[in-house]
């Protein structure tokens, strides 16, 4: 349902315009909110401060690691993507907010315990993407994609966690870079907090991101050129070609983190393509918990998303875990990329 009231936002300069406030503002023009989204927002809000603050530290243990020696906590370093997938394991199971969870890190759906009330929400989740980079300090994030249940009674079921991206209900991801940044969508703007690590809060810092109809960088690991299918080298070598409207060669940008990669094509524009190739017959990035949450991203913000045969938002789950190739980014650079397959 679209909302019924002209927003006029607040300057994103108001002082303390944190997520919380940012999303029961925009919820007074849907009257039958009654606080349970905010109340799981908040959950994954924690959950990523806390990962942010541990991820920060793995860098430090990471240097501690290789003289051997214990790390900051005095404890073994804890694999980053488990401890990732317990925090927000953790914070979601006790929401009361949730009845089913889906994560990169598990083979099967994560049922909530017994001690713990259930609610209309799914959550879906990869960690920690990217994580190989932590100990080069790159830029790593958790992606969630949130989904209303379709089934009855105390738990959730697969079925409730296999529904098509184009019903999510809201999707985002947090982004540990050289700030943390939370961003998300519900389908109407897509608005971007930065971490105030002084007082513990998301304060908004980039209110409805729009993506630019064409940019100027494409995003691919071209190390994979000898298993990419014809259409995909031809178009490679097509955006880097210099043209007569001089809108090409593109620059090549590729950090090998999805949400890096997507966070820069969202705000700068351009195209990440992750094809289906001779090694990755159905494509790398999993659909459920990465494709399909960037996709409700992208298109909230005016982009574009496909698996280079359909929109991502309309293809129909089948597994939780199903690879789907990725081509997203800006309408016309999208475009641009599915002429040549
Ligand atoms: P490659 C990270 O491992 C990841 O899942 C995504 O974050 C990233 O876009 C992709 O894989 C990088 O894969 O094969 O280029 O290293």
């Amino acid at each position: 349902m679209q909302p019924t009231v002209s927003w006029g936002p607040p300057a994103p300069d108001q002082i303390g315009w944190t997520l919380e406030r940012h999303i029961l503002y925009r919820q007074r023009a849907f009257p039958d909110a009654k606080g349970e989204f905010t109340a799981l927002f908040h959950q994954l809000a924690l959950a990523g401060k806390i990962i942010g603050s541990r991820v920060t530290q793995a860098g430090l243990a990471g240097v501690l690691g290789v003289t051997g020696d214990v790390n900051v906590q005095g404890e073994t370093v804890q694999k980053m993507d488990e401890f990732a997938n317990a925090t927000l394991i953790r914070c979601l199971e006790s929401s009361g907010h949730v009845c089913i969870m889906a994560s990169e890190e598990n083979e099967d759906a994560i049922g909530v315990p017994e001690q713990f009330t259930t609610g209309k929400y799914v959550v879906l989740f990869d960690p920690l993407d990217g994580s190989s980079n932590i100990d080069v300090n790159i830029s790593i994030g958790t992606i969630f994609s949130v989904h209303r249940r379709v089934s009855t009674g105390r738990d959730g079921t697969l079925k409730d966690c296999l529904q098509k991206g184009s019903v999510q209900v809201a999707a985002g991801y947090i982004m540990y870079g050289s700030s943390v940044m939370f961003v998300y969508t519900t389908g109407d703007g897509v608005h971007g907090f930065t971490l105030d690590p002084s007082i513990g809060e998301f304060l908004l810092s980039h209110e409805d991101i729009r993506i630019p109809q064409r940019g100027n960088t494409y995003s691919i690991n071209e190390g994979n050129r000898m298993h990419w299918e014809e259409g995909i080298a031809k178009w490679v070598d097509w955006v880097r070609a210099p043209d007569a409207e001089k809108v090409h060669p593109y620059g090549h940008r590729y950090v090998g983190t999805l949400v890096a990669d997507f966070h820069r094509t969202l705000l700068k524009g351009g195209v990440f393509v992750y094809p289906a190739d001779k090694k990755n017959r159905t494509g790398k990035l999993r659909l459920l918990y990465e494709a399909a949450p960037m996709a409700f991203i992208a298109e909230a913000a005016g982009g574009a998303a496909s698996s280079g045969k359909e929109r991502i938002l309309d293809i129909e789950p089948t597994e939780l875990h199903q690879r789907v190739p990725l081509f997203i980014g800006s309408k016309d650079d999208v475009k641009d990329v599915e002429r040549f397959l």
